[in-house]
């Protein structure tokens, strides 16, 4: 048996767990637990690194792509939404279909490979709008992928269209739609569910959809929003059950943990997780979802700074440009302004933590510019 320098330095009572990381094995809920709660930090990254190391090599992976938010109104209220307008409110938008078409036009030509479509559960906007809007999308951008709708906002038009989860989803992969975010994830625990987000669908019908997008092609990522009133062990319960439906489908491209901000939203109280934590639970995650390609370390939410240390706790992806596009986190506090990178910028993160810089599609196939 190997005698790593992480089971030299293990503390006591985590060798077996450290041994089973090294070989490659799959590790246990409460094997998590004590990890989270007793390992070191730099142990922590450095076996988050090797299993990274093991699945994507020396690459980071990054890529060009805006938003599209088509509106902020919506019919649910969770409570950390930061977002979210009733109707009619002075600062709640609709954008009209034209006008994301026109916005979407302004990028042809500029190398995004990406369009990531998330917005509001819209009280009057059904399948039909929705299927509209991913087909003008693919008008003016035929070759850019379409990543879109929460399965929140998917279960919510499929169930209103009265169709089967099949049907409704065929009916968007057709007219373009070839990827699925991970929002609406939030935490898994049914009664923490209950509590932050108590109307937005249920844990086993994000389950459900996820797994039947992936049956019909479409694949997705999965999200946990963390740092709320959730404890470490439904964290695990929330990585638990993505590796178990992964098992299943193989359908899950990346995991990306959302730190919870607090700015502007009913748990504002609350304060927000350390840096410490941030990293444990990236580590974490990369450690127990072996099943998962990628684990993204989203720029936006963490900030400039802890993205560029997350390269040393096991992320492989820090998403993309952006150029401006999103506002759920700058509104929910994360910072002052709307997110833009450069191309640069990211590659010199990535080099600068050790690895190789590649620019990826949605499938994270390599984007080879000519
Ligand atoms: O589901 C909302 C989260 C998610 C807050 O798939 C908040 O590539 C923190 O899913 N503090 C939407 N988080 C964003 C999302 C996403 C982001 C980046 C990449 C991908 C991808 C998906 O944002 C929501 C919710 O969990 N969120 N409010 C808040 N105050």
């Amino acid at each position: 048996m190997i005698d790593s320098i992480f089971q030299r330095s293990a503390p006591e009572g985590l060798e077996s767990v450290i041994r089973k990381i090294e070989a490659g094995e799959r590790i246990a809920p409460d094997e998590a637990l004590a990890l989270y709660e007793h390992a070191p930090l730099a142990l922590l990254g450095g076996l988050a690194v090797q299993v990274k190391e093991r699945k994507s090599g020396r690459d980071v992976f990054y890529n060009r792509n805006f938003h599209v938010e088509p509106s902020n109104i919506c019919i649910f209220n969770c409570r950390f939404c930061s977002y979210r307008q009733p109707a009619h409110s002075p600062g709640a938008w609709d954008r009209p279909l034209e006008e994301i078409f026109e916005t979407c036009h302004a990028y042809q030509g500029r190398g995004v490979t990406e369009v990531h479509v998330v917005g509001g559960v819209h009280p009057d906007h059904g399948l039909d709008y929705y299927v509209r809007m991913i087909e003008g999308i693919k008008r003016e951008l035929p070759d850019v992928i379409v990543k879109a709708f929460s399965a929140v906002e998917l279960h919510e038009m499929i169930r209103r269209a009265g169709v089967s989860l099949e049907n409704g989803l065929q009916r968007l992969k057709t007219a373009g739609m070839a990827a699925i975010p991970g929002g609406g994830a939030e935490i898994f625990d049914e009664e923490v569910r209950q509590k932050i987000c108590p109307e937005k669908c249920t844990t086993d019908e994000w389950l459900s959809l996820h797994r039947t997008a992936h049956r019909l092609g479409i694949s997705s990522n999965a999200t946990m929003l963390y740092g709320h009133i959730e404890t470490q062990a439904q964290r695990i319960d929330h990585l638990d059950r993505l590796r178990r439906s992964q098992d299943e489908t193989g359908g899950f491209n990346a995991f990306i943990p959302l730190k919870f901000r607090r700015r502007n939203n009913a748990l504002s109280e609350l304060g927000e997780t350390s840096i410490t934590d941030d990293l444990r639970t990236l580590a974490l995650s990369r450690i127990y979802l072996d099943n998962f390609p990628h684990i993204k370390a989203y720029w936006p939410m963490y900030g400039k700074t802890t993205t560029q240390l997350a390269l040393a706790f096991g992320a492989d992806d820090i998403d993309g440009t952006i150029d401006d596009t999103t506002r759920i986190y700058s509104m929910a506090g994360a910072d002052d302004r709307n997110p833009a990178l450069t191309v640069d910028e990211m590659r010199r993160w990535i080099e600068a933590a050790g690895y190789r810089a590649v620019e990826r599609d949605t499938f994270y196939r390599p984007v080879v510019t000519k």
